[in-house]
């Protein structure tokens, strides 16, 4: 059984989907502001890991829009809340290059034991619209193949997000260790 320490239901959904034995916390963490994921996800798994007895992992993820030269990124969950979908497509009107990336870090400790952290991404677009109502967050702006996130099932959802690279890899490592 692995603790998830987070206050998104869409991502415990997805992780659910791929780690069998998940307990959902909605106990919050302080997350630091700083320039990259990792530092993040580093500094929240202790705080975590302090609080919780057993193992723990947390995520922290963001969009990067190429074209916004990296934004929202490590504020995607600020920026979300205040100008939302409809905020960053405006800011991408007559914007011809749509290129965009998610990009998720896990982190994963035990107690008494170093943290370790795992990354993944999924590049794509930024769409003209939103579509679908299916994911969560930013899904429905972001597309791959030209169907957006928020059109797909969690189950194909997790065949190509950034999450589902982040956690297969934390899975991995968890069934390596295992011998
Ligand atoms: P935590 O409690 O786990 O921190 P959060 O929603 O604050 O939940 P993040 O800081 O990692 O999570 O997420 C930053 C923002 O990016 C937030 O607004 C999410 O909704 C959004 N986001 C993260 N992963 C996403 C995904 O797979 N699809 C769409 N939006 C996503």
């Amino acid at each position: 059984m692995i603790y998830f320490v987070t206050s998104n239901k869409g991502k415990h959904a997805e992780a659910r989907a791929l780690f069998g034995d998940l307990v959902q916390k909605d106990i919050g963490y302080t997350e630091i502001q700083a320039d990259t994921l990792e530092e993040v996800a580093a500094y929240g798994i202790k705080e975590v890991a302090s609080r919780l007895d057993g193992p723990v992992m947390i995520e922290d993820a963001g969009l990067f829009v190429d074209a916004l030269k990296g934004f929202p990124g490590v504020y995607s969950a600020y920026v979300q809340k205040t100008i939302g979908n409809s905020g960053i497509l405006r800011l991408m009107e007559r914007v011809e290059k749509r290129s965009a990336y998610f990009k998720s870090v896990v982190a994963y400790a035990e107690p008494g034991q170093e943290s370790v952290m795992f990354k993944g991404e999924v590049h794509g677009k930024i769409g003209f619209e939103e579509r679908g109502r299916k994911g969560f967050g930013y899904d429905p702006i972001f597309y791959v193949d030209d169907i957006s996130l928020g059109e797909m099932e969690i189950e194909e959802k997790n065949r190509i997000s950034h999450r589902a690279a982040s956690m297969n890899a934390l899975k991995e490592w968890l069934e390596a260790r295992k011998g």
